[in-house]
C-alpha cells in the first residue's frame, strides 16, 4: 500500500472548537444556507455574509489544532507512500499540525478572492461589503470559500490522486455534500481500500469497506498508528 488519499470535514476541527454544520446546534441551525453560503445570498446581502465570514475568521484563529490534526501530520511525515490531505474545512488547523501541502476544495477563511478578476489576497481579519481589489480597484472583495453552486478548487488534481489511491479515509464528513460525498466511490473504483472515521455513521457509510466510530482526537491517531505499526 503506498498512496493514501484523506478526506476531512468538519467533525476533525469540532474539538478544536469549531462547530460543524448539520449537527445539533451546528452553523446551519442558526443560520440559512441559501442566505451564508450561496453566491445569491452574497449578491442580496454582503454585509450578512461578511458577518458571518468575520465571525469564524475571528474563532478560527484562537483555535488550535488536536490530537486527530496531529496524527495527519504525523502519517504524513512517516509513511513511505504519499500521503494527500483534501480538507473541506476553510480553517488553517492542519498546516497548525504541521501537516504539508494540504488541499482546500472549499477554499480558506484567510482568503480574500475578487469576484471581477479572481485575484486573491490575504483577508483582513474583518472583510466588508464594497472591499476593493488590490489589483483592479473593483469593489468586489468576498470571502475565498466555495458556495453552493460554485465549482470546488483543485478537482482536477484531487480526482486524479483518488485515481491513485490504494487507501482513502473519509475523516469528520456528513457525506451530504457532493463532489466530497462521492470520492469514496472514486476510490473505490480505482480499487482503493476505504475506511469511514467518524463520530457517527455518514450519508454514504455504506459505501465503505471499514468504518470506525468515535471522536476524531481518539480514533484517528489510534488508526495513525496502526498504519505506521503495519509499515515498519
Ligand atoms: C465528528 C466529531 C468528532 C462531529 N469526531 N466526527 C444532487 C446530487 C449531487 C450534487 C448536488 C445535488 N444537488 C446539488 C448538488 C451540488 C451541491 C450539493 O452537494 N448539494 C447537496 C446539499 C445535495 N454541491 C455544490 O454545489 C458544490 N459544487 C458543485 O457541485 O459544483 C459542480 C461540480 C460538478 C462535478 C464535479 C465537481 C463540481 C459546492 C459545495 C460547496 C459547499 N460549501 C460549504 C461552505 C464552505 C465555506 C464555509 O465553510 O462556510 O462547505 S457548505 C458546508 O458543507 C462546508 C463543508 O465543507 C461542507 C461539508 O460539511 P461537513 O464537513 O461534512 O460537515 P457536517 O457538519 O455536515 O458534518 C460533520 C460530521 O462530523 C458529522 O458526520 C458528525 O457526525 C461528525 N463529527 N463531531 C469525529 N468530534
Amino acid at each position: 500500500m503506498k498512496n493514501i488519499v484523506i478526506l476531512t470535514g468538519a467533525g476533525v476541527s469540532a474539538e478544536s472548537g469549531l462547530g460543524t454544520f448539520r449537527d445539533a446546534g451546528g452553523l446551519w441551525s442558526q443560520h440559512r444556507i441559501e442566505d451564508v453560503a450561496t453566491p445569491e445570498g452574497f449578491a442580496r446581502d454582503p454585509a450578512l455574509v461578511h458577518r458571518f465570514y468575520n465571525a469564524r475568521r475571528v474563532q478560527a484563529a484562537k483555535a488550535r489544532p488536536n490530537a486527530a490534526h496531529l496524527a495527519l501530520a504525523r502519517l504524513q511525515t512517516h509513511w513511505r507512500g504519499r500521503v494527500t490531505l483534501v480538507t473541506q474545512n476553510v480553517d488553517a488547523l492542519h498546516e497548525a499540525g504541521g501537516a504539508r501541502r494540504v488541499i482546500h476544495m472549499h477554499g480558506e477563511l484567510a482568503g480574500a478572492l475578487c469576484a471581477a478578476c479572481g485575484h486573491r489576497w490575504q483577508a483582513p481579519d474583518e472583510m466588508s461589503p464594497g472591499q476593493s481589489c488590490p489589483r483592479c480597484a473593483a469593489p468586489k472583495g468576498r470571502p475565498d470559500v466555495v458556495w453552493f453552486g460554485e465549482m470546488p478548487y483543485r478537482m482536477d488534481e484531487v480526482l486524479t490522486h483518488l485515481a491513485e489511491a490504494d487507501l482513502f479515509a473519509a475523516i469528520g464528513t456528513s457525506g451530504t455534500v457532493y463532489p466530497a460525498a462521492g470520492f469514496v466511490e472514486d476510490a473505490a473504483h480505482a480499487g482503493a481500500h476505504t475506511v469511514e472515521l467518524n463520530l457517527e455513521p455518514s450519508s454514504v457509510v455504506s459505501s465503505f469497506a471499514e468504518r470506525r466510530f468515535g471522536p476524531a482526537s481518539r480514533i484517528v491517531p489510534e488508526w495513525v498508528e496502526e498504519l505506521l505499526g503495519r509499515a515498519t
